[in-house]
C-alpha cells in the first residue's frame, strides 16, 4: 500500500516537472540560419533567441507527414506558411522588438517560441 502511495507522488511529481518546471534549451541564432525539424510532435529546437535588430530566415524542415504538422503560424507576425514533407523552407523574419513571438501548428500541438533580447 505505502509503494504504491510513493509511486503516486513520485508520479505527479513527475508531471508537474514535465508540464511546468521542463524547459527546453533555448538555440541561439547565430550567423548561419537556424534549421528547425517538424517531427514526432515537437519543433526542434523549440526555443530560438534572437538579437532584436537582426533580420534571418529561419529554415523548417518538416519531417512529420501528419497533417497537423503542415502549416506554421506566427500569429503576431501575420505569417502563415504551409511546410512541404521534407523539403526545407525558409521564413524570413523581420527586425523586431524585444519579446516572445509563439509559432505552432494550425491546432498548436506543436509549438515554439522566438525570443528577442
Ligand atoms: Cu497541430
Amino acid at each position: 500500500m505505502l509503494i504504491i502511495n510513493i509511486a503516486g507522488v513520485i508520479l505527479i511529481a513527475l508531471i508537474i516537472w514535465w508540464f511546468w518546471l521542463y524547459k527546453p534549451q533555448a538555440e541561439q541564432m547565430g550567423d548561419d540560419d537556424l534549421v528547425v525539424v517538424v517531427e514526432n510532435g515537437v519543433y526542434k529546437p523549440s526555443h530560438i533567441l534572437m538579437d532584436s535588430n537582426d533580420t534571418h530566415d529561419i529554415t523548417f524542415l518538416r519531417k512529420d507527414a501528419s497533417p497537423c504538422a503542415e502549416t506554421l503560424m506566427i500569429p503576431q507576425l501575420e505569417i502563415s506558411e504551409t511546410l512541404p514533407l521534407n523539403k526545407p523552407t525558409k521564413i524570413h523574419i523581420p527586425p523586431l522588438g524585444a519579446g516572445e513571438y509563439a509559432f505552432h501548428c494550425q491546432m498548436q500541438m506543436y509549438k515554439g517560441t522566438i525570443s528577442i533580447k
